[in-house]
């Protein structure tokens, strides 16, 4: 069996504490030669490179410079301590926002600032789908990952990874923030770490086909729905437009490619926001949302696969949603928290748009 390359990192100490368990618990998983396949229970060889990083932007940017100089892993562990947790804490998502509320360990201090001005960064597991009770401690999955050298360094390392060219999709990558050793003692933390590590190995039971679900956002508070046809699966219900990545191509390629095919749309394919795993019959489906930059006018839009398409506001999730679209929407609520006034939503229905060869 191969063995599996890992890169955990911790940080040093900050703000006045003398330890940080996130550092502990990285020397102590550098020694793991093999860990427990989540769901098969058979042993997996693994070799740990661990970092212990600076609490400074050097520190933030220090395993996206891995990446860029052609580093490769199977799976990417950052941790931290989240100072106020109870529990430990998987983030999903990387803010596009920096506000320190105490200097780092250079003395920097950035208030209110974009960290690219690009949009927040997301993972590209489910660990929602990961069962509680495989793991040895409550946790939380988190979409607030700070706005300080965690998230900074989550955001940069989750960019560094979008920009590399591996398919369908780069390694998988998540953040977990641990509890001070106080609230969970170091052992603990470390089981846990080591349980989310075997998960990123292997984050589904099956080998998923991979789907990307584009997310167009008006600028204005609503983004871009659409509504599958009678005979269609799913057949009435909502969705963000998209399919299958095909053999070969890219996560970014399959973006664009779907919606040119069913939409006549050109889109940019970005940056991954979120992914769902969802299981239809034995064939498990792992659906990663992509924000696309778009261009073209509405009324080009064809429908083949779709009755309609709308542009529906945050508050506007009271329809019946494919599979698990839902959720995508309210994570686009939680992006978009706050950033935008939201507009009353427009449907635009199959009758009052051109079709394909029409
Ligand atoms: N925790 C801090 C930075 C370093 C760490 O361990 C944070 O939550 O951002």
């Amino acid at each position: 069996m191969s063995v599996k390359s890992v890169l955990v990192t911790g940080f040093e100490p900050f703000g006045g504490h003398t330890k940080n368990v996130s550092a502990e618990v990285a020397r102590r998983l550098s020694d793991l030669t093999e860990i427990v396949h989540p769901w098969t229970g058979t042993s997996v060889p693994v070799s740990v490179t661990m970092d212990v990083l600076s609490v400074d932007r050097k520190g933030a940017c220090k395993t996206a410079a891995r990446i860029r100089n052609g580093e490769t892993y199977d799976a990417i562990l950052h941790l931290g301590l989240c100072e106020r947790c109870e529990h430990p804490q998987i983030e999903r998502l990387a803010r596009d926002r920096m506000d320190m509320r105490i200097p780092d360990n250079l003395g920097r201090q950035v208030r209110e600032t974009p960290l690219d001005g690009e949009g927040d960064r997301g993972i590209w597991v489910d660990p929602s789908r990961w069962p509680a009770n495989a793991f040895n401690v409550p946790f939380h999955l988190s979409t607030n990952a700070g706005a300080y050298l965690c998230n900074e360094t989550f955001f940069e390392t989750l960019k560094s990874l979008g920009e590399t060219t591996q398919k369908p999709l780069p390694p998988p990558c998540v953040f977990v923030h641990l509890p001070d050793a106080h609230r969970l003692p170091v052992e603990a933390s470390t089981a846990f770490s080591q349980h989310v590590l075997a998960f990123l190995l292997h984050p589904t039971p099956n080998v998923p086909v991979h789907v990307v679900a584009g997310y167009l956002s008006d600028g204005m508070g609503k983004h871009l729905i659409a509504k599958r046809s009678p005979g269609e699966f799913d057949a009435g219900s909502w969705e963000f437009p998209g399919g299958k990545i095909e053999a070969g191509e890219s996560w970014a390629a399959s973006v664009e490619r779907e919606l040119r095919e069913e939409l006549r749309l050109d889109v940019t394919g970005r940056h991954l926001l979120g992914t769902v795993v969802r299981d239809v019959g034995t064939t498990t489906y792992a659906v990663h949302l992509v924000r696309c930059d778009w261009s073209g006018a509405l009324d080009r839009l064809a429908l083949d696969v779709h009755d309609a398409v709308a542009w529906v506001n945050l508050t506007d999730s009271d329809r019946p949603w494919a599979g698990r679209d839902a959720e995508f929407h309210s994570l686009i609520c939680d992006l978009t928290h706050n950033q935008v006034e939201a507009s009353p939503s427009s449907v635009i229905a199959r009758s009052s748009l051109m079709e394909r060869g029409t």
